[in-house]
């Protein structure tokens, strides 16, 4: 059976404890993971220091950005385990890992190597109304041991997202990657190894969350800064927990995101567009949109064209070429997401696709599998209309106005993505910059560009990562002010 172990201050560690890692599409065993205990995270944190007082803190920007480019190399050479633990972890189709996981996974160092190398300090001259005058300038320097935590929906994407960032500003991290999905972040502690980064420069923990790896980063008193993806409700644990010693935090949580579909919109493009929205990665993408709002001349086109394409969806193995969909990532999150079916039916929805269990006859049938589903007929203030239920499930519903979607779609505790099809130019501006989000998309939906900000607003999340922001949550930033002499002393 294979063995995922703990990486710490540049050795494998091995625990007693150990939990199985299931594959999702037939319950399989794939791999034994063995469980970081408090000792393990403490010896992880006390190396991340001992790296930074060491060699690893006197590194130069142009000395990481090396390291990261050569990291990113290792994972393409890699790819072919990287594809493998990562569909044996998830079951998501080889079209979706091979396009999206891996590729982004090597693509997020090598943004941060670019970044890092690049972007200028802060210059300000100062000349005060008294004559005195003054040159500002900013120094960039690490945070300390950055305790990253993150979820089991897009494992390499996710995780690299942080570390690579974290370790272009010279800090070191201690990573706990999703019980779920610990195997793309134990061949990333490979790759560590093989290009040579320092010890305890990368320290890779496994565990749960509460009373586990996962709490004992969080509440560790020398863990500098915290960063997490996962759900809302985690984040307010993790807040408690970072609360005690004023910890900056970094966090992209749930999303509740709305779609919104105006008549005068490229159809066929946008119902593309929509497939991909609503059931990527069977819907457990935080960017999904699990409500969709349409204008109403077009709704009961939309409806229908919706449903068929739902059920044409492949679901499938995820090496066969023909799969577009495959399962839930355990069999207690299909739980959660069967139970949001049956509160649609209690609510009163009107199932126009999906709402059960596939059956394939074979060991599929072992596995964490729904069927893609499409409800209507809900008011807005239902609980299938509020609550995320990160799965392969939109609700639709026709508005009448630009004024009324707007407010719809922004009825939500929720604020992280929004997308808006259209061929309006003006519309497009005005109703993509009224919805409260951090991520708006018109025409398209999750095209990213790595320097753009990325986060949410309410409980979507606290902050912003990507590009410049990254930098400056990873840095400590301090200003440097020389006072010149306005006349040389004679
Ligand atoms: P989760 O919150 O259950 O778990 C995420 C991570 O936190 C895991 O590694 C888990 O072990 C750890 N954890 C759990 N409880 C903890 C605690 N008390 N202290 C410390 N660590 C703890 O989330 P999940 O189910 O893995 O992921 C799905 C959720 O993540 C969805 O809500 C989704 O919207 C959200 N998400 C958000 C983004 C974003 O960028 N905004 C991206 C991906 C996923
Ligand atoms: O693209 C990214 O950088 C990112 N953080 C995506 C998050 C997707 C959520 O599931």
């Amino acid at each position: 059976m294979k063995q995922y172990r703990n990486y710490i201050n540049g050795e494998w560690r091995e625990s007693a404890r150990r939990f199985d890692d299931h594959n999702p599409v037939d319950g399989s065993v794939v791999a034994q993971v063995h469980e970081a205990d408090r000792q393990a995270v403490d010896d992880a944190i006390r190396a991340g220091h001992a790296a930074i007082t060491g060699d690893w803190g006197r590194t130069s920007p142009t000395e990481r950005a090396a390291l990261l480019n050569r990291i990113a190399d290792e994972i393409d050479r890699r790819q072919a385990d990287f594809l493998e633990a990562e569909m044996a972890d998830t079951g998501k189709p080889f079209s979706m890992a091979s396009t999206i996981d891996i590729p982004r996974g090597a693509a997020n160092f090598r943004a941060f190597a670019d970044l890092i190398k690049t972007t200028p300090l802060e210059c300000f001259q100062t000349d005060l109304p008294n004559g005195a005058k003054a040159l500002n300038y900013t120094v960039r320097k690490p945070l300390g041991v950055v305790g990253i935590i993150s979820p089991w929906n897009l494992p390499l994407l996710l995780f690299t997202w942080k570390v690579a960032p974290a370790l272009a500003c010279g800090n070191a991290v201690v990573a706990k990657p999703s019980e779920e999905t610990p195997g793309t972040a134990t061949l990333l502690a490979e790759v560590m190894e093989t290009v040579g980064l320092p010890p305890g420069v990368f320290n890779l923990v496994h565990g749960f969350g509460p009373n586990s790896a996962g709490e004992f980063i969080t509440s560790h008193p020398d863990i500098d800064a915290i960063t997490f993806t996962g759900e809302s409700r985690t984040g307010t644990a993790i807040m408690h927990a970072a609360a005690e010693g004023v910890k900056p935090i970094s966090f992209e949580l749930g999303g509740k995101n709305a779609a919104i579909i105006f008549a005068d919109c490229d159809f066929d493009r946008m119902l593309d567009g929509m497939m991909r929205a609503i059931f990527l990665n069977a819907g457990q993408v935080c960017l999904c949109s699990e409500r969709v709002y349409v204008e109403r001349p077009i709704y009961e086109k939309f409806c229908e064209a919706l449903t068929q394409r739902v059920r044409d969806l492949r679901l499938g193995w995820p090496n066969d070429n023909d799969t577009q969909m495959g399962p839930l990532i355990s069999a207690e999150h299909r739980e959660k997401v069967l139970s949001y079916f049956q509160l649609a039916r209690e609510e009163g929805a009107r199932f126009l696709a999906g709402g059960g269990v596939p059956e394939f006859g074979d060991d599929r049938d072992n596995g964490y599998w729904v069927e893609p589903t499409v409800i209507a007929d809900l008011s807005d203030n239902a609980r299938c209309l509020t609550e995320e239920v990160f799965g392969p499930i939109c609700h639709v519903a026709p508005f009448d106005t630009e004024a009324e979607v707007i407010a719809r779609a922004n009825n939500t505790r929720y604020g992280l993505a929004a997308t808006t099809w259209t061929s309006n130019l003006d519309r497009a501006h005005r109703v993509s910059a009224a919805m409260n989000v951090g991520l708006s998309w018109v025409n398209s939906w999750f095209l990213r560009d790595l320097r753009t900000p990325f986060g949410g607003a309410g409980l979507s999340g606290i902050g912003r990562e990507g590009g410049t922001h990254s930098l400056n949550f990873y840095s400590e930033l301090t200003n440097v002010c020389i006072q010149l002499d306005p006349e040389p002393k004679t």
